[in-house]
Protein backbone atom coordinates (compact mmCIF):
# COMPACT_ATOMS: atom_id res chain seq x y z
CA UNK A 1 0.00 0.00 0.00
CA UNK A 2 1.20 3.14 -1.16
CA UNK A 3 0.95 5.91 1.73
CA UNK A 4 1.59 8.96 -0.64
CA UNK A 5 -1.62 7.63 -2.73
CA UNK A 6 -3.12 7.77 0.24
CA UNK A 7 -2.35 11.21 1.09
CA UNK A 8 0.02 10.41 3.54
CA UNK A 9 3.30 12.29 4.69
CA UNK A 10 6.01 10.70 6.96
CA UNK A 11 4.69 12.99 9.67
CA UNK A 12 1.56 11.11 9.60
CA UNK A 13 3.10 7.58 9.53
CA UNK A 14 5.60 8.68 12.25
CA UNK A 15 2.25 9.82 14.15
CA UNK A 16 0.49 6.34 13.44
CA UNK A 17 3.60 4.35 14.86
CA UNK A 18 4.12 6.38 17.73
CA UNK A 19 0.16 5.64 18.60
CA UNK A 20 0.32 2.29 18.63
CA UNK A 21 3.69 2.21 20.57
CA UNK A 22 1.31 4.08 23.02
CA UNK A 23 -1.29 1.86 23.06
CA UNK A 24 0.53 -1.21 23.72
CA UNK A 25 2.93 0.44 25.75
CA UNK A 26 -0.21 1.68 27.89
CA UNK A 27 -1.21 -1.67 28.05
CA UNK A 28 1.99 -3.10 29.11
CA UNK A 29 2.06 -0.80 31.78
CA UNK A 30 -1.09 -1.64 32.53
CA UNK A 31 -1.02 -5.62 32.84
CA UNK A 32 2.47 -4.96 34.65
CA UNK A 33 0.62 -2.88 37.64
CA UNK A 34 -2.55 -5.67 37.71
CA UNK A 35 0.36 -8.07 38.25
CA UNK A 36 1.11 -5.91 41.38
CA UNK A 37 -2.49 -5.66 42.36
CA UNK A 38 -2.70 -1.65 41.72
CA UNK A 39 -4.61 -1.83 38.73
CA UNK A 40 -7.65 -3.58 39.49
CA UNK A 41 -10.71 -5.11 37.67
CA UNK A 42 -11.16 -7.85 34.62
CA UNK A 43 -8.28 -7.06 31.99
CA UNK A 44 -8.80 -7.47 28.11
CA UNK A 45 -5.72 -6.42 26.71
CA UNK A 46 -5.75 -4.82 22.73
CA UNK A 47 -2.47 -6.29 22.17
CA UNK A 48 -2.03 -7.20 18.71
CA UNK A 49 -5.01 -4.75 17.73
CA UNK A 50 -3.61 -1.56 17.49
CA UNK A 51 -3.44 -0.78 13.77
CA UNK A 52 -7.25 -1.17 13.59
CA UNK A 53 -8.14 1.56 16.50
CA UNK A 54 -4.99 3.72 14.91
CA UNK A 55 -6.24 3.32 11.30
CA UNK A 56 -9.81 4.22 12.01
CA UNK A 57 -9.20 7.05 14.60
CA UNK A 58 -6.67 8.82 12.51
CA UNK A 59 -9.67 9.56 10.39
CA UNK A 60 -11.81 10.81 13.35
CA UNK A 61 -12.71 13.98 14.48
CA UNK A 62 -13.16 14.42 18.60
CA UNK A 63 -16.87 14.86 17.65
CA UNK A 64 -17.25 11.37 15.80
CA UNK A 65 -18.81 8.76 17.92
CA UNK A 66 -16.83 5.70 18.56
CA UNK A 67 -18.71 2.31 20.04
CA UNK A 68 -16.51 0.13 22.03
CA UNK A 69 -15.91 -3.41 23.98
CA UNK A 70 -14.28 -5.03 26.96
CA UNK A 71 -10.90 -4.25 24.60
CA UNK A 72 -11.86 -0.29 24.88
CA UNK A 73 -8.33 1.18 25.79
CA UNK A 74 -6.75 1.36 22.28
CA UNK A 75 -10.01 2.38 20.67
CA UNK A 76 -9.78 5.06 23.33
CA UNK A 77 -6.14 5.71 22.88
CA UNK A 78 -6.21 6.22 19.85
CA UNK A 79 -9.83 8.29 20.01
CA UNK A 80 -7.24 11.38 21.89
CA UNK A 81 -8.70 9.89 25.83
CA UNK A 82 -6.63 11.72 28.14
CA UNK A 83 -4.18 8.50 29.28
CA UNK A 84 -3.60 9.68 32.70
CA UNK A 85 -7.41 9.62 33.26
CA UNK A 86 -7.42 6.23 31.90
CA UNK A 87 -4.89 4.59 34.26
CA UNK A 88 -6.37 6.25 37.01
CA UNK A 89 -9.46 4.76 36.33
CA UNK A 90 -7.60 0.99 36.08
CA UNK A 91 -6.20 1.95 39.32
CA UNK A 92 -9.61 2.64 40.85
CA UNK A 93 -8.74 6.12 41.32
CA UNK A 94 -11.06 9.20 42.09
CA UNK A 95 -9.14 11.12 39.62
CA UNK A 96 -10.08 7.91 37.34
CA UNK A 97 -11.83 8.98 33.61
CA UNK A 98 -15.13 7.81 35.89
CA UNK A 99 -13.82 8.71 39.08
CA UNK A 100 -12.46 4.95 39.43
CA UNK A 101 -15.78 3.99 39.03
CA UNK A 102 -16.63 2.32 35.69
CA UNK A 103 -13.02 0.50 36.02
CA UNK A 104 -11.29 -1.06 32.60
CA UNK A 105 -14.25 -2.16 30.59
CA UNK A 106 -17.12 0.59 31.54
CA UNK A 107 -14.81 3.69 30.71
CA UNK A 108 -16.48 6.53 29.30
CA UNK A 109 -14.97 9.49 27.79
CA UNK A 110 -17.74 11.90 26.01
CA UNK A 111 -15.24 14.29 25.12
CA UNK A 112 -13.88 12.25 22.43
CA UNK A 113 -17.19 10.18 21.47
CA UNK A 114 -16.71 7.28 23.44
CA UNK A 115 -20.28 7.66 25.78
CA UNK A 116 -19.41 4.37 27.28
CA UNK A 117 -17.46 1.08 26.67
CA UNK A 118 -19.46 -2.47 27.61
CA UNK A 119 -18.98 -5.86 28.11
CA UNK A 120 -22.57 -6.71 26.31
CA UNK A 121 -20.94 -8.91 23.13
CA UNK A 122 -22.75 -7.33 19.97
CA UNK A 123 -23.76 -4.18 21.74
CA UNK A 124 -21.66 -1.92 20.39
CA UNK A 125 -23.12 -2.44 16.64
CA UNK A 126 -26.20 -1.25 18.50
CA UNK A 127 -24.85 1.68 20.76
CA UNK A 128 -23.13 2.49 17.21
CA UNK A 129 -26.11 2.45 14.96
CA UNK A 130 -28.17 4.57 17.33
CA UNK A 131 -25.35 7.13 17.57
CA UNK A 132 -25.52 7.40 13.53
CA UNK A 133 -28.96 7.74 14.30
CA UNK A 134 -28.65 10.73 16.18
CA UNK A 135 -26.05 12.46 13.48
CA UNK A 136 -28.22 12.37 10.47
CA UNK A 137 -31.43 13.80 13.14
CA UNK A 138 -28.92 16.41 14.61
CA UNK A 139 -25.58 16.25 13.73
CA UNK A 140 -24.37 15.72 10.15
CA UNK A 141 -21.29 16.45 9.98
CA UNK A 142 -20.34 14.01 12.38
CA UNK A 143 -20.13 9.72 11.58
CA UNK A 144 -19.93 6.82 13.99
CA UNK A 145 -17.91 3.82 14.11
CA UNK A 146 -18.96 0.75 15.82
CA UNK A 147 -15.72 -1.77 16.84
CA UNK A 148 -16.53 -5.26 18.05
CA UNK A 149 -14.87 -8.50 18.00
CA UNK A 150 -15.64 -11.92 15.38
CA UNK A 151 -17.75 -13.28 18.62
CA UNK A 152 -19.95 -10.06 18.20
CA UNK A 153 -20.57 -10.23 14.66
CA UNK A 154 -22.12 -14.01 15.33
CA UNK A 155 -24.64 -12.23 16.88
CA UNK A 156 -28.03 -11.79 16.15
CA UNK A 157 -27.44 -7.76 16.95
CA UNK A 158 -25.05 -7.79 14.23
CA UNK A 159 -27.56 -8.30 11.88
CA UNK A 160 -30.32 -6.39 13.34
CA UNK A 161 -28.12 -3.27 13.19
CA UNK A 162 -26.68 -3.78 10.02
CA UNK A 163 -30.37 -3.76 8.33
CA UNK A 164 -31.72 -0.58 9.81
CA UNK A 165 -28.52 1.35 9.33
CA UNK A 166 -28.65 0.21 5.40
CA UNK A 167 -32.38 0.99 5.37
CA UNK A 168 -31.62 3.94 7.08
CA UNK A 169 -28.70 4.68 4.96
CA UNK A 170 -26.95 5.67 8.23
CA UNK A 171 -23.64 7.27 8.48
CA UNK A 172 -21.94 4.28 10.36
CA UNK A 173 -19.25 2.25 10.26
CA UNK A 174 -18.78 -1.56 11.39
CA UNK A 175 -15.70 -3.07 11.80
CA UNK A 176 -15.08 -6.36 12.79
CA UNK A 177 -12.14 -6.68 14.70
CA UNK A 178 -12.26 -10.50 13.69
CA UNK A 179 -8.59 -11.41 16.06
CA UNK A 180 -9.82 -15.34 15.12
CA UNK A 181 -11.11 -16.01 18.61
CA UNK A 182 -14.09 -15.16 20.73
CA UNK A 183 -12.65 -16.03 24.02
CA UNK A 184 -11.62 -19.77 23.54
CA UNK A 185 -13.46 -20.87 20.31
CA UNK A 186 -12.10 -20.12 17.04
CA UNK A 187 -13.77 -18.30 14.21
CA UNK A 188 -13.40 -21.66 11.94
CA UNK A 189 -15.78 -23.99 14.54
CA UNK A 190 -18.46 -20.93 14.77
CA UNK A 191 -18.36 -19.17 11.68
CA UNK A 192 -19.96 -20.21 8.32
CA UNK A 193 -18.16 -19.40 5.58
CA UNK A 194 -15.24 -18.42 7.57
CA UNK A 195 -15.24 -14.72 7.09
CA UNK A 196 -17.86 -12.05 7.78
CA UNK A 197 -17.43 -9.61 4.93
CA UNK A 198 -19.47 -10.70 2.35
CA UNK A 199 -22.55 -10.67 4.77
CA UNK A 200 -22.47 -6.79 3.74
CA UNK A 201 -24.22 -7.87 0.60
CA UNK A 202 -27.36 -9.04 2.54
CA UNK A 203 -28.02 -5.56 3.35
CA UNK A 204 -26.47 -4.08 -0.12
CA UNK A 205 -23.86 -2.45 1.59
CA UNK A 206 -19.98 -2.30 0.77
CA UNK A 207 -18.32 -4.83 2.44
CA UNK A 208 -14.64 -5.76 2.52
CA UNK A 209 -11.80 -7.67 4.09
CA UNK A 210 -8.36 -6.11 5.04
CA UNK A 211 -5.28 -6.68 6.92
CA UNK A 212 -6.14 -5.50 10.08
CA UNK A 213 -2.38 -5.54 11.42
CA UNK A 214 -1.45 -3.48 8.76
CA UNK A 215 -2.05 0.43 9.67
CA UNK A 216 -2.21 1.59 6.13
CA UNK A 217 -4.32 -1.02 4.91
CA UNK A 218 -6.80 -0.21 7.50
CA UNK A 219 -6.64 3.61 7.01
CA UNK A 220 -7.12 3.26 2.81
CA UNK A 221 -10.64 1.01 3.73
CA UNK A 222 -11.79 3.62 6.77
CA UNK A 223 -11.21 6.43 4.51
CA UNK A 224 -13.30 5.50 1.86
CA UNK A 225 -16.01 4.21 4.07
CA UNK A 226 -15.65 7.33 6.17
CA UNK A 227 -16.03 9.70 2.84
CA UNK A 228 -18.91 7.54 2.29
CA UNK A 229 -20.57 8.10 5.60
CA UNK A 230 -19.64 11.68 5.40
CA UNK A 231 -21.62 11.88 1.93
CA UNK A 232 -24.51 11.11 3.32
CA UNK A 233 -24.16 7.59 1.48
CA UNK A 234 -25.01 5.32 4.22
CA UNK A 235 -22.98 2.42 6.39
CA UNK A 236 -20.09 0.62 5.22
CA UNK A 237 -18.85 -3.15 6.93
CA UNK A 238 -15.44 -3.78 7.50
CA UNK A 239 -13.57 -6.69 8.20
CA UNK A 240 -10.24 -6.39 9.85
CA UNK A 241 -7.90 -9.55 9.89
CA UNK A 242 -6.14 -9.18 13.28
CA UNK A 243 -4.84 -11.62 15.81
CA UNK A 244 -4.62 -10.90 19.58
CA UNK A 245 -1.12 -11.57 21.10
CA UNK A 246 -2.37 -11.72 24.87
CA UNK A 247 -4.53 -14.21 26.35
CA UNK A 248 -8.87 -12.79 26.37
CA UNK A 249 -8.45 -11.65 29.98
CA UNK A 250 -4.94 -11.60 31.86
CA UNK A 251 -5.14 -15.43 33.41
CA UNK A 252 -6.22 -16.88 30.52
CA UNK A 253 -4.29 -20.34 30.28
CA UNK A 254 -4.83 -20.23 26.46
CA UNK A 255 -4.86 -24.15 25.95
CA UNK A 256 -7.18 -24.01 22.92
CA UNK A 257 -4.26 -22.70 20.80
CA UNK A 258 -0.18 -23.27 20.26
CA UNK A 259 2.62 -21.00 21.56
CA UNK A 260 4.00 -21.15 18.24
CA UNK A 261 0.72 -20.00 16.21
CA UNK A 262 1.09 -16.70 18.71
CA UNK A 263 4.90 -16.37 18.35
CA UNK A 264 4.40 -16.39 14.10
CA UNK A 265 2.03 -13.66 14.21
CA UNK A 266 4.07 -11.62 16.77
CA UNK A 267 7.53 -12.28 14.29
CA UNK A 268 5.53 -11.75 10.83
CA UNK A 269 2.46 -9.85 11.10
CA UNK A 270 2.54 -7.40 13.96
CA UNK A 271 1.49 -3.89 13.16
CA UNK A 272 3.86 -1.81 14.88
CA UNK A 273 6.78 -4.47 13.29
CA UNK A 274 5.30 -3.76 9.87
CA UNK A 275 5.68 0.33 10.10
CA UNK A 276 9.08 -0.03 11.95
CA UNK A 277 9.73 -2.01 8.87
CA UNK A 278 8.33 0.38 6.65
CA UNK A 279 10.07 3.87 8.25
CA UNK A 280 13.39 2.48 7.94
CA UNK A 281 13.39 0.58 4.62
CA UNK A 282 11.54 3.75 2.90
CA UNK A 283 12.13 6.93 5.12
CA UNK A 284 15.10 6.89 6.72
CA UNK A 285 13.54 6.24 10.16
CA UNK A 286 17.15 5.70 12.09
CA UNK A 287 17.93 3.83 15.18
CA UNK A 288 18.25 6.90 16.83
CA UNK A 289 14.92 8.01 15.78
CA UNK A 290 13.28 4.72 17.25
CA UNK A 291 14.86 4.95 20.09
CA UNK A 292 13.77 8.47 20.95
CA UNK A 293 10.19 7.84 20.03
CA UNK A 294 10.12 4.95 22.19
CA UNK A 295 11.53 7.46 25.07
CA UNK A 296 8.96 10.02 24.93
CA UNK A 297 6.43 7.07 24.97
CA UNK A 298 7.52 5.02 27.56
CA UNK A 299 7.82 8.48 29.69
CA UNK A 300 4.28 9.34 28.52
CA UNK A 301 3.34 6.17 30.37
CA UNK A 302 5.65 6.63 33.03
CA UNK A 303 3.63 9.88 34.09
CA UNK A 304 0.07 8.35 33.34
CA UNK A 305 1.28 5.83 35.92
CA UNK A 306 2.55 8.28 38.26
CA UNK A 307 -1.04 10.35 38.11
CA UNK A 308 -2.68 7.18 39.07
CA UNK A 309 -0.49 5.97 41.65
CA UNK A 310 -1.26 9.04 43.16
CA UNK A 311 -4.79 9.69 42.99
CA UNK A 312 -6.97 9.50 46.18
CA UNK A 313 -8.55 5.44 45.99
CA UNK A 314 -12.32 5.30 44.92
CA UNK A 315 -14.34 5.82 49.01
CA UNK A 316 -17.11 2.99 49.45
CA UNK A 317 -19.11 6.08 51.24
CA UNK A 318 -19.23 8.01 47.81
CA UNK A 319 -20.42 4.71 45.59
CA UNK A 320 -24.33 6.37 45.17
CA UNK A 321 -23.02 9.54 44.07
CA UNK A 322 -24.14 10.29 40.76
CA UNK A 323 -26.99 8.31 40.16
CA UNK A 324 -30.33 9.28 38.47
CA UNK A 325 -32.47 7.22 40.99
CA UNK A 326 -32.52 6.54 44.39
C1 LIG B 1 -24.09 -11.14 25.32
C2 LIG B 1 -22.87 -11.75 25.87
N1 LIG B 1 -22.66 -13.08 25.77
C3 LIG B 1 -21.54 -13.64 26.30
C4 LIG B 1 -20.61 -12.87 26.94
C5 LIG B 1 -19.34 -13.51 27.51
N2 LIG B 1 -18.20 -13.07 26.70
C6 LIG B 1 -17.38 -12.08 27.08
S1 LIG B 1 -16.20 -11.74 25.95
C7 LIG B 1 -16.77 -12.94 24.92
C8 LIG B 1 -16.11 -13.21 23.61
C9 LIG B 1 -16.08 -12.04 22.72
O1 LIG B 1 -15.40 -12.37 21.55
P1 LIG B 1 -15.23 -11.32 20.41
O2 LIG B 1 -16.50 -10.64 20.14
O3 LIG B 1 -14.57 -12.00 19.30
O4 LIG B 1 -14.26 -10.21 21.07
P2 LIG B 1 -12.76 -10.40 21.55
O5 LIG B 1 -12.83 -10.75 23.01
O6 LIG B 1 -12.12 -11.44 20.75
O7 LIG B 1 -12.17 -9.04 21.34
C10 LIG B 1 -17.86 -13.59 25.48
C11 LIG B 1 -18.59 -14.69 24.83
C12 LIG B 1 -20.88 -11.50 27.06
N3 LIG B 1 -20.03 -10.68 27.68
N4 LIG B 1 -21.99 -10.95 26.51
MG1 LIG C 1 -12.55 -12.17 18.86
Amino acid sequence: MDYKELGLTREDLVEMYRMMRLIRVFEENAVAYFKQGIVIGNMHMYVGEEAVATGFCKLLNKEDYIASTHRCDGHLIAKGADINAMMAELMGKQNGNCAGRAGKMHQTAPEVGLLSANGIVGASETLGTGHALYCSMFAPERVSVAFFGDGGGNQGAFHESMNLAALWKLPVIFVCENNHYAISTAVETSTAMGTFYQRAAGYGIPGVRVNGNDVLEVYAAAKEAIDRARRGEGPTFIECDTYRLRGHHEGDEQTYRTKEEVAEVKKNNDCIGRMQKLLMSELNWTEADDEALIKSVDDQVAAAVEFGIKGEPMRVEDMMDNLYAE
